[in-house]
Parts: structure tokens; sequence; C-alpha cells
């Protein structure tokens, strides 16, 4: 018995998404040999297809059957059986046995196949699966409006998709940015709103820097046809997107007259939400329905997407045509105005024969039952609309927006924010637990979204997709109970392979474990580094300052560090075989000594700390102090209260930290915009800036006693929030709040 095959028999096939059921079986198929092809009844394409994929894996072209060949490969459409996606996969030393009811169920299969047939040496262990998809909806978005990807990128993209068994790609061809496909009855669509004079430069909003470069870009409608044509050869359903009443800037400044106001209208240079939406006047809907009529010759799918979210009301509140709809049916507002807008949009639609999509907003106000919903903000907008009888995608932005960072925002690319790991995609249920019964069955599936705000070349789409997607296929493909992390990442190593053969740039998982920077009252201390892809390759670090390379040292397992008190930089990469790392990482580990409280008699200490107010801007959050504030209180929490009424403001907090005992104390605060925390002197946490809602965490080594503690928090738009925690090396986080705080009788 030798340890080799053994080691095989253990490993986790490189399948993904997940099978329904497997059974391996002795021996293996090989490409030695001349093996043959038997498509009966088969559709040419399908068998061309199956040729080009062996050539493509293994380097052998099958042949034509009845030359005698030792081994044979056999497609077979099986009447009787499910015509769904479903397949069955038989390989024994000698044949390969794929079938299905459906030709989509056959193409299935083929992903199952050129996965086996990629493993080292093009040896297929012999095996049995049977196969079928958990959601009929198995979705990926491209938002091609915000930046413009060409034909043949977008036909990649499907054909990335097709590989991990998805079926339905969702083009977001409209926005405020641009008009990207040729309407024949309104050329200006895509003479002027394909077009836009310039781009925003990264988030300068406000004050707004444009780069003077004109963009953009549309498709021809020959050019639709061929990319729905390449999709359906890989059984995806295109669901194509038209962007209204919000969202539509870039068709109002090429025909004006749609909007509530005279213009004249630019295509949208920033992101955002703008005002200027369709008026919903009877040209605007002749104007619709002329467009979805060429919309639907071009998209023989079933679903017609109409966008219908984010769609701000301030132009219909100010338009007498508006009002006039308003009174003449009756509604109450503007919000039932959006409502009977996409219910004329869906009798038209379904009138001939199609069916309406659009976001979670649609439901407001009511919506006709044959319409379904994408759920985006969150999961609530599904579990209304399914309770509410309408069928649901869900694509919450907290687990499916692709386009949000996947990692800390200091080793990501410039993103739309927030934070989406690959364990936190791989977690997403698609049926939540208040749905019950029959409710459960309008889940259709799932979907993930990538919006291109911040994502310019189709290199940066890829780094967004992968690894992501092959966590999404298995949520939507594979059963719920065969949903296992640790197997997943045990075979992520091989799927990354096959997504090097293809030259995709998927993101390399970042280094753990040096989140942040830490102090210790030891010597020497303790660094062990991972990833999210145990095995997938090696981590490399440094200790003298300089930027790992490829031909730094290995850091595998627990090492000691020796320390000093100016402190050790230690920066790691994760290198994968081919060369291709992470970004590098880098924290500075300090030994220190206790910080000596300060002598207060317990006698002249109160609880709480003072808090500070001051409704005014300031430049950040380190620039706001005590003196000179509106308001001072005393507070039990350090904690933005909701109560500040200014927009923009800033707080203080002073007052003495409580320490129950000699050791190493951890701060986290979490703020949108900026904070600071400070003992004494010592900044401890810095998180100043104008930011969205971030977390950072800081440490300091404090004696047994009180000592002083200042928190500043500095809100300048937007989102307001500040949080603030606490914790003993190694215990559980706590609010800094009750008896950690006090401060000094007056
Ligand atoms: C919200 S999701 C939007 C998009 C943005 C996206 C950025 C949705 C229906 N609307 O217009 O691109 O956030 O994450």
């Amino acid at each position: 018995m030798t340890a080799p095959t053994a080691a095989a028999a253990q490993d986790p096939l490189p399948l993904s998404p997940w099978p329904r059921h497997i059974q391996r079986d002795t021996g293996e198929f090989t490409r030695e040999g001349r093996i043959e092809l038997r498509a009966d009844g088969v559709p040419a394409q399908l068998v061309a297809y199956a040729m080009e994929l062996f050539e493509d894996e293994i380097g052998v072209r099958p042949m034509r059957p009845g030359r005698g060949a030792a081994k044979a490969v056999i497609l077979r459409l099986e009447s009787g059986a499910d015509g769904a996606e479903s397949y069955r996969l038989a390989v024994t030393s000698t044949r390969i046995d794929l079938a299905a009811g459906s030709e989509a169920g056959l193409f299935r299969g083929m992903q199952t196949l050129r996965q086996l047939l990629a493993m080292p040496g093009g040896r297929i262990p012999a095996l049995r699966i049977e196969d079928a998809p958990r959601f009929a909806w198995r979705g990926a978005h491209l938002d091609v409006a915000r930046h413009f990807f060409p034909v043949e990128f977008v036909k990649r993209y499907i054909d990335l998709l097709s590989r991990y068994k998805l079926n339905t790609f969702h083009w977001h061809l409209t926005d405020d940015q641009g008009w990207r496909i040729e309407i024949r009855k309104y050329p200006r669509l895509t003479e002027v709103g394909a077009w836009r004079k310039e781009t925003m430069v990264e988030k300068n909003f406000d004050p707004y820097v444009g780069d003077g470069v004109r963009y953009g870009g549309y498709y021809t409608q020959d050019e639709i046809r061929e990319v729905v044509a390449y999709a359906a050869e890989r059984h995806i359903t295109v669901v194509p997107e038209i962007e209204m009443p919000g969202h539509a800037r870039a068709a109002i400044a090429a025909y004006p007259w749609l909007a509530c106001t005279p213009g004249p209208f630019e295509v949208w240079t920033m992101w955002g939400v703008s005002e200027d939406i369709l008026c919903p006047h009877e040209e605007t809907f002749t104007f619709l329905e002329n467009v979805l009529t060429e919309v639907m010759e071009l998209f023989p799918g079933p679903w017609i997407h109409i966008g219908g979210d984010e769609a701000p009301k301030r132009r219909w509140k100010e338009s007498a045509v508006a009002q006039a709809v308003i009174r003449r049916e009756g509604l109450k507002d503007e919000q039932q105005l959006q409502s009977w807008f996409v219910q004329r949009i869906e009798r038209f639609l379904s009138s001939r024969g199609r069916r309406l999509i659009g976001w979670d907003e649609i439901l407001e106000g009511g919506l006709a039952p044959g319409a379904a919903v994408m759920s985006w903000r969150g999961m609530d907008g599904g579990i209304e609309a399914a309770r509410a009888g309408h069928d649901v995608i869900m694509s919450p932005g907290s687990h499916l927006y692709f386009d949000h960072a996947e990692g800390p925002a200091e080793l990501e690319p410039l993103s739309i924010g927030g934070n989406t790991p690959l364990d936190r995609v791989y977690g997403f249920e698609p049926i939540p637990p208040e749905l019950q019964g029959a409710e459960r069955a309008h889940v259709l599936g799932a979907q993930a979204n990538m919006w291109s705000e911040y994502l310019k070349t189709p290199t940066d789409v890829e780094f967004k997709l992968f690894p992501r997607l092959l966590a999404l296929a298995e949520v939507v493909w594979s059963p719920a109970e065969a949903r296992d992390w640790e197997r997943f990442s045990r075979r992520l190593p091989a799927a990354l392979r096959a997504l090097d053969r293809l030259g995709v740039n998927y993101r390399v998982p970042h280094v753990e474990g040096l989140e942040g920077d830490r102090v210790f009252l030891s010597d020497t201390a303790v660094v062990e580094l991972g990833t999210a892809l145990p095995g997938a390759g090696t981590i490399r670090c440094t200790t003298d300052g300089t930027a790992p390379t490829a031909a730094s040292p290995i850091c595998a397992g627990p090492l000691t560090i020796p320390l000093t008190d100016s402190g050790v930089t230690i920066s790691a990469r994760h290198f994968l075989a081919d060369g291709r790392a992470s970004p590098a990482r880098s924290a500075r580990w300090r030994r220190t000594t206790l910080r000596a409280a300060e002598q207060v008699p317990a006698a002249s200490l109160r609880p709480g700390v003072m808090l500070a107010y001051h409704p005014r801007a300031f430049p950040s959050a380190r620039a706001v102090t005590a003196s000179g504030a509106a308001t001072t209180q005393v507070v039990d929490s350090v904690a933005r209260s909701g109560a500040e009424r200014a927009e923009t403001y800033g707080l203080s907090f002073e007052g003495l930290l409580r320490v129950p005992a000699d050791g190493i104390y951890e701060f986290m605060l979490t703020s949108d915009d900026g904070s600071v925390l400070m003992i004494g002197d010592e900044v401890v946490v810095d998180n100043d800036g104008f930011h969205s809602e971030t977390a950072k965490t800081g440490m300091i080594a404090l004696a047994t006693g009180v000592h002083p503690l200042t928190v500043r928090y500095v809100q300048g738009s937007g989102g307001a929030s500040l949080v603030v925690q606490v914790r003993r090396e190694g215990g559980a986080w706590e609010r800094l709040a009750g008896g950690w705080l006090a401060h000094r009788a007056r």
C-alpha cells in the first residue's frame, strides 16, 4: 500500500460547485489510447463544444465512432428524464457516460466533466455523479453603464459564469452615466446618451474633480444579438435592464422632453443618484414602449428588468404634469405614482408575454402579481415580496454586492466600500427563515451584482468576480446540506489553477494574523500567519522593514519574534505557485511597559464622562476640543447618541478610564466619519478623516486604576455613527460604557 494512492482518495475532487450525489468507484479513466465520441441525436453545437472541451483540457480530440477505439465518451439526451438542468455522469476506466433530459443538462454536466479532465495528468477517478441545481435563477449582473466593457469581455464574463453552472446574466445597459444599447427608433440615445464629457476622479464628489476625458461606448443591435446567441449556446438567459423612472439621466440628455424640467441635461459624470428622472407624461410611455419593443426583439428570454430603484421624487413633486397624473388617476402621492408607472409598464410587458422584474423599490405602493422583485436592500424586500406572492431573486448588498471590497480597505483597490469576504458569500442562504411553506418557493434564486463605478477595466471586474463567484455558484447550485466551508477551501486551490489557465485576474487571498499594530509586555512575541486558503500558496515575510518578495523567507507555523521598544515591522505576502501575490500587509509589534495609573482619590470619582457637543464643521476629529462647546453633559457611554441636531458637528468625550487589572487593553473605534481615542497624550486608535463606516483598533498596556481618556468624533456629511469598544487582551469586546467610565468631581 503506497501513501500517494491513499492520499489521492482523500483529496477532494476539484468540482465547483459541488454536485448533489457523488460516489467514487475504483479505477480511473486516462487519456491514453484512442477515444471516440458517440452522441447520437445530440445537436451539432453541443458535440462541437464537447470536442473542444477535450482538446482544451487534455489535448486530445476524440474520434468519430466506428473506428474501433478502446475508450468511449457517450453523450445522451434521454427522453423521459427530468427536462430541467439535471444530468448523470458515470466514469469507468473505459467509458465516460453523460446523460441528461435536456441540452441544458448536458451542458451543465460537461462543466463537471471539464473540471474532472483538468485533474493532474488527465486522469479521472472512476465515479458516478447525479446532479441537479437547487435554484432556477443562478445569476450574475454586470453594469456596463458606469464603465463600458467591450463585447469580447462580455462574452468572456458569460463563459466564466457558464463554467460554474450559472444560468442568468443580468445586463445593466442604461443608467445616469451612459446608455449602452442601440435603439433604431431613437438614435440620439447612443449618439448623445452613450457619451459623457468626462468621469469623476476617484471620489472627488465635493469639491468635484473630473478627468476631462470624453468617455463612452455602446453595443449595436448586431453585437447584442451576438452576445445573446453566445449566451444561449451556454444555456444562459440574458436579462436586459432598462432603468426607469430613475437612473435615466443619459436618456434624458439625449431627449430632454423625457424630463419634467426643460434642462439642458448632460450625461452624468459622477456617481450617485440623479434627481432628474423620467416624467410620467404620455410621450414618456410611448418612448418606453418603443424602446422595450426593440429590446424584446433582441432578448428572447422571459424577463425584462426595468430597474425602478432610487428614484428621488423631487421633480415629480414640483411638476404640474406629474401632479395632474396623480389627480387624474386618483393617486395619493408620488410614491403611488411610481407604483402606477411600474404597473403600466408591467401591463405592457405581460401583454407581450414577458415578465417584469425590478429592484425592491417597485414593491412600494403595490405591484402586479406576475412581477418579480430583486431584493438588494437586504433581505426584507424579498421577504415582503414573497409573502405578497411575488417571485423573488435575493441579491442583498450585505452578501452579494461584488463591487464591495473583499478584504480590509487598505489591502484593496479603490472601491465603493463595504467588506464582503469570501466566507460571507459562501455562508449566504437565499431562503430566509422568515419564509414558510409556499412562500419559500417564491425565492427563485440569487444573484451577484457587479456595479462598475470603480471598475474601469475587465481586469478590475475579474478581480471582484473571483474567487467569490465560486462561492456563489455553490450557494445557488449545490444542496444546502452540502455546503461545507472547510471542504470548499480545500478545493479552491485547484479551482484557482483552472482560472490561471484562463488568465483570469482573480484576487489572491490576503494574509491574516497581522490585523493592526500590537504591544506586548514581553521581550518576544509569537506570530502565526494564515490565509483564507490554507495550502494554496506560501506566505513569505520580513521583519527588517523591507517589502517581502518571492525570495523572502517562508513564514509557516508559529514564529518567535524578538521585540524592541521602538517596535518591529512584520510584513507578509501570500504568493501562489504562478508567482501571483496578495498585497503586502504590515503591522508594527512593540515591547511596552504598563502606563502608571493617575492618583485620584476614589471618593472624588463620579460615573460617566463629559460630552462636549459643537454644532459646526471641523477639519478632522482631532481638531475637536472640549472648549467652546454649545452644550456639555455627563454621559454614561462613549457613542454618538443620535440627539445631535446639526448636519455637521464635533463631539469630544473626556474623563477617566477605569482599569480593573494590570494588562493590555485593546480599543475598537467604528465610525462614520472620523474618530480618535487617546489615553493621556498617546493616540491609541486613529480612525480620523472623512469616510464611510470603518473600524480601527489599537492597544495600550495599562496599570490597575484610572487613566485620562479622550475620544473625539467628527461628522461631515452623509451617515453618522460612532461605536467604541474595549477588551482586555483575549477577552470579549464590550461597549465603552458604564463601569469603564468615570470623571473627577469638580
Ligand atoms: C446602489 S443596487 C445602486 C446602484 C449602485 C450600487 C453601488 C441598486 C439597485 N442601485 O445604482 O451602482 O448601489 O453598490
